[in-house]
């Protein structure tokens, strides 16, 4: 049985997870959430009902958008791009974790306060930005010297960080598009204005049990 995948199509996790199943072309059966509704069958694993969640054919459980990257990476036959999206080298997976690890702990944060900065009475949107705008910052400086973070070659340091990025600049896009944040604008455009993208982001309905198998990615796809 093919490989389940627990998703839900706007979470940044989930997009990350998607795009490198995505580009590595790793198939597995995608089964859309609604948080507010999670079906039986996710809450029955029991444990974090968190998504992404991918669960494989011999009913091992992988409960974390990191945990599935690796997965399908083990699963990639493509041993050049494997080893471009995660290095060869431990100096290189050590640059890509610390810049996983940057966004998840502390850019993260800010966002979500940014995002619901009226859930945050205590300080301002203004406030909120200018914090997460120090990560925006380091984006820019690293982005300067080459077109992707370690090198000019993609790696999973750009897959993990863009849809968050993403949504940041999706607060308030005019301000994004006039910011002083140019190469992190051509970065974010070079993944959301691809075609891997728009498959990613395909929308499906509400998983409901029983009904007819959805497969990840979609037939077609370019990049
Ligand atoms: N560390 C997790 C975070 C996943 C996460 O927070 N997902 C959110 C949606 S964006 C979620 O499922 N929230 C509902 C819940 O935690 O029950 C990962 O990398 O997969």
């Amino acid at each position: 049985m093919t490989a389940v995948l627990y998703s839900f199509r706007r979470c940044p996790y989930a997009i990350r997870a998607r795009y490198v199943l995505a580009l590595v072309g790793v198939k597995v059966v995608l089964r859309e959430v609604v948080l507010k509704s999670k079906p039986e069958a996710l809450l029955r694993l029991g444990g974090r009902s968190s998504v992404p969640q991918l669960i494989d054919r011999n009913g091992q459980r992988y409960p974390e958008s990191l945990d599935i990257i690796f997965w399908a990476l083990k699963h990639c036959s493509n041993d050049k791009l494997k080893e471009t999206l995660w290095r060869r080298q431990t100096v290189g997976q050590n640059k890509i974790m610390a810049w996983i690890h940057y966004n998840d702990r502390f850019f993260k944060h800010w966002l979500d306060r940014y995002k619901y900065a009226d859930r945050y009475p205590e300080q301002t949107e203004m406030y909120y930005r200018q914090q997460g705008e120090r990560f925006l910052q380091r984006l820019e400086r690293r982005l300067v010297q080459s077109r992707y973070l370690l090198a000019d070659d993609m790696s999973l340091a750009d897959i993990c960080l863009f849809p968050f990025v993403r949504q940041f600049a999706a607060v308030n896009q005019q301000w994004f598009e006039s910011s002083r944040y140019s190469n992190v604008r051509s970065w974010l455009s070079s993944f959301v204005g691809g075609v891997l993208f728009q498959n990613v982001m395909t929308k499906w309905p509400a998983w409901k049990e029983g009904q007819e198998t959805v497969y990840f990615p979609p037939e077609k796809i370019g990049s």
